[in-house]
């Protein structure tokens, strides 16, 4: 679980694009997937578990054996995980204030789609890819910005269609064909994780990468909650890696989700806790249920101030987690206005302090607020109101 040397160059090299905060190096190579007994790794492989028995499609035609890869390099290139994804150059995610850089050329992967294309073009048909990924996002329950995908890719050949159904994929029917495998593979496996009964649902989505998209969501905790993101891969993407004229699937799952739903973990932080009162609950195997040991008080303190050209929310949400750490359970927008005279914006974000582990002092919160104010301003040039 060690980073190698490239990674490890790639994070400190004090470029000026570099945004990975000591908060985010810290946690590249800990690879919790690849834990024996995390509940992440006993996620990754009943899926993996559930793609390899799975049932024929329609008309009995049997569906590929995938092969899972799980030990890929967290440091990918923007051609990887943007360009070959066809990814508008606006498109927002590319954005330093969405992904942590590490130069112009190299980033840390948001998403385990970065590994399609370099699959398909060493002729991977089938396969699997669970790794960690990074992103710059919000903080709360259910986003961190380390977590864990895995990515399924199928593609179809010549004898996997039924009868009446061309395989061209500028033919509508095929298309409807293949969306309906994609669907039914993945209920399949949310059946086989979260049981029958389970309460999902299918929406519409948009990827630059696929086409068309769709994502899945499932009622958790008194609200919808979303899984997985997939379609039909984009017929370009299937031509730049000399499939022109073939059709195939793709998905996303978030591996924290699952295991939150499945074992009912009620806050992402929990994945990263060394408490064994958190591992103790968990045998490898989906039959474990987790009962929070303890709830500890939140503490609750607002920070208001004049919003400077070219913040960003997650800017101020880093700035957070990198004074609390885990100690921050999710940072809120209040309020938002517009000084009707100057023009200039204000906003206040509420920081809720909780500790998973103990109980925090009042003082600590206190102590803990103090260093985010002047992170903000000493950091991220605010003016505090
Ligand atoms: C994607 O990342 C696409 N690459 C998925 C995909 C693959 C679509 C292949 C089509 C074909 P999205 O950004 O929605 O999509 O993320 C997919 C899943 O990752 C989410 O549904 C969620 O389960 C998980 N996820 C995303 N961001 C976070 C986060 N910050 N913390 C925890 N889980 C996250
Ligand atoms: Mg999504």
């Amino acid at each position: 679980m060690a980073i190698s040397a490239t990674v490890a160059e790639a994070l400190n090299n004090g470029h000026p694009r570099n945004n990975v905060p000591d908060s985010v190096k810290a946690k590249v190579g800990m690879e919790l997937h690849n834990r024996e007994g995390h509940p992440l790794w006993t996620i990754k492989r009943a899926i993996a578990d559930s793609f390899a028995g799975l049932p024929p499609g329609e008309g009995g035609i049997p569906r590929p054996e995938f092969r899972l890869f799980d030990k890929e390099e967290p440091v990918v290139t923007v051609k990887q995980n943007f360009d070959d994804l066809l990814a508008p150059a606006d498109h927002v995610m590319r954005r330093p204030s969405d992904t942590f850089y590490v130069d112009e050329d190299r980033l840390l992967r948001c998403h385990t789609s970065a590994h399609q294309t370099e699959k398909l073009r060493a002729g991977e048909r089938a396969f699997l890819v669970a790794a960690d990924c990074f992103r710059r996002d919000e903080v709360d329950s259910t986003h961190y910005p380390v977590f864990h995908q895995m990515e399924g890719l199928r593609v179809f050949g010549e004898g996997d269609f039924p009868e009446g159904v061309s395989g061209d994929p500028e033919d509508p029917e095929t298309v409807a064909y293949v969306s309906r495998d994609l669907q039914g593979c993945l209920s399949g496996m949310a059946s086989s994780l979260f049981g029958e009964g389970a309460r999902c649902r299918w929406n519409d989505d948009y990827f630059p990468f696929t086409d068309p998209s769709f994502e899945l969501e499932i009622w958790n905790g008194g609200d919808w909650m979303e899984l997985l993101g997939c379609g039909v891969v984009h017929r370009d993407i299937m031509a730049s890696c000399g499939l022109g004229g073939r059709v195939g699937w793709a998905f996303g799952i978030g591996l924290e989700r699952v295991a939150m739903a499945r074992f009912g973990i009620p806050d992402i932080r929990l994945f990263w806790t060394e408490d064994d009162r958190f591992h103790s609950q968990f045998d490898g195997t989906l039959a474990s249920s987790f009962k929070p040991y303890s709830k500890y008080p939140p503490c609750h303190k607002d920070v208001a101030f004049w919003v400077p050209d070219g913040l960003h929310p997650n800017d101020v949400f880093e700035t957070v987690r990198e004074v609390a750490g885990d100690l921050v359970e999710s940072v809120e927008l209040l309020d938002a206005f517009t000084h009707p005279e100057t023009a200039r914006e204000s906003t206040c974000y509420r920081v809720n302090y909780r500790s998973m582990d103990r109980s925090l002092t009042n003082e600590e919160v206190d102590a803990l607020q103090m260093q985010v104010r002047e992170r903000l301003v000493g950091r991220l040039g605010v003016e505090l109101r």
